[in-house]
């Protein structure tokens, strides 16, 4: 009777643990997860890839497995959304900008300074705007989990100081692959030139460009300073990342897997802000130890580069829809009181 009753004891208790992974594939071999990013290792982007994956490995007990793969690796922003709406490729963070092709109502975030700090950020693209224009991927084939945080942006050049509008006349600006960058820039007079990320330090280096815009962290983690002499904080913009599954993929995972691919998201949506926004200081201090000539834009050319960028805010709100323009707007006055 004993040997029954222990080898009954011994199946419960192997169930019972077995209970919490009933929702993950029973294979012997972990469910593989490619998650694409276009920043280097050592970038704020690469450091909160392989915490995902970290937390996604010990939330699933090793059932799921993500590889991170940076450096644009796996291809620039646009090509790896595609393999994802393709299901060739499951998982990637990029720029919500290079996403407007695919969701309209993205160009909402590339809107210049729509937001004051990142307090107001996190509550708008966490709250229910942000949702909303989250759930517009889904019907491209794409699910976005989280945003994380680029930044707010500044302009970089090798030609001279950005002290007023008029000194970026002429200057060929290397923009992300967007519209609105591409508008926005033109409008104050430079010489807006579209180009992938991965593609930017050689043209920085060969001159084929004379600047770029980006955050801090990005300037640094990508050596920018190497290529670039001056950096003038104008704070444009503040740039989102959104953490994208392949919507053919997803669908294919059970409620458990999901789970953990959501709560991991999440969990390193709050890792990245509190990494990026810690790093951010240090990163300006490095840049100058570097050699960088820093400037900031006077409160008036600030003034001045807003007004001018009225026009293209207008073009914004048509192309994402007025309701859409006129909540944020509501709600950032909420936000303000
Ligand atoms: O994958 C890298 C890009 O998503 C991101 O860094 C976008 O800021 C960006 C840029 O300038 O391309």
């Amino acid at each position: 009777m004993n040997m029954i009753r222990r080898t009954l004891v011994a199946a419960a208790a192997a169930a019972t643990l077995a209970l919490p992974l009933a929702g993950f594939a029973q294979d012997i071999k972990p469910r593989l997860i490619r998650f694409g990013y276009g920043l280097n290792e050592q970038s704020n982007q690469g450091r909160a890839a392989k915490f995902f994956a970290e937390q996604v490995e010990k939330a699933s007990g090793g059932k799921m497995k993500v590889r991170a793969i940076g450096a644009a690796a796996l291809g620039p922003d646009v090509q790896m959304q595609q393999a994802l709406i393709g299901g060739a490729q499951e998982m990637m963070v990029g720029s919500t900008a290079t996403l407007v092709g695919i969701t309209k109502e993205m160009a909402l975030w590339d809107t210049p300074f729509l937001f004051n700090n990142a307090k107001e950020a996190d509550a708008v693209l966490d709250g229910p705007i942000g949702q909303k224009v989250n759930a517009k991927l889904t019907e491209k084939g794409l699910v976005g989990l989280a945003y994380w945080e680029n930044g707010f942006r500044n302009l970089t050049n090798s030609k001279r100081p950005i002290t007023k509008l008029e000194d970026l006349n002429g200057v060929k600006l290397r923009v992300m692959q967007n519209n609105v960058y591409l508008d926005s820039f033109k409008t104050l007079g430079a010489n807006a030139v579209p180009l992938p990320f991965s593609e930017l330090f050689s043209a920085l280096e060969t001159n084929t460009v004379d600047g770029q815009e980006n955050p801090y962290n990005t300037i640094l983690s990508s050596k920018f300073f190497e290529v670039q002499k001056y950096l003038s904080i104008t704070n444009h913009v503040y740039s989102p990342w959104i953490v994208l599954v392949s919507k053919k993929w997803w669908d294919g995972l059970s409620k458990d897997e999901q789970k953990v691919l959501a709560d991991a998201a999440k969990a390193s949506r709050d890792f990245e802000r509190k990494d990026t926004r810690e790093e951010a200081g240090k990163a300006l201090a490095d840049l100058k130890s570097k050699g960088m000539q820093i400037n900031e834009l006077s409160p008036t050319e600030a003034g001045r580069m807003r007004d001018k960028l009225t026009r293209v805010n207008a073009g914004i709100g048509a192309g994402i829809g007025m309701d859409l323009w006129q909540e944020t707007q509501a709600e950032l006055v909420r936000l303000r009181k």
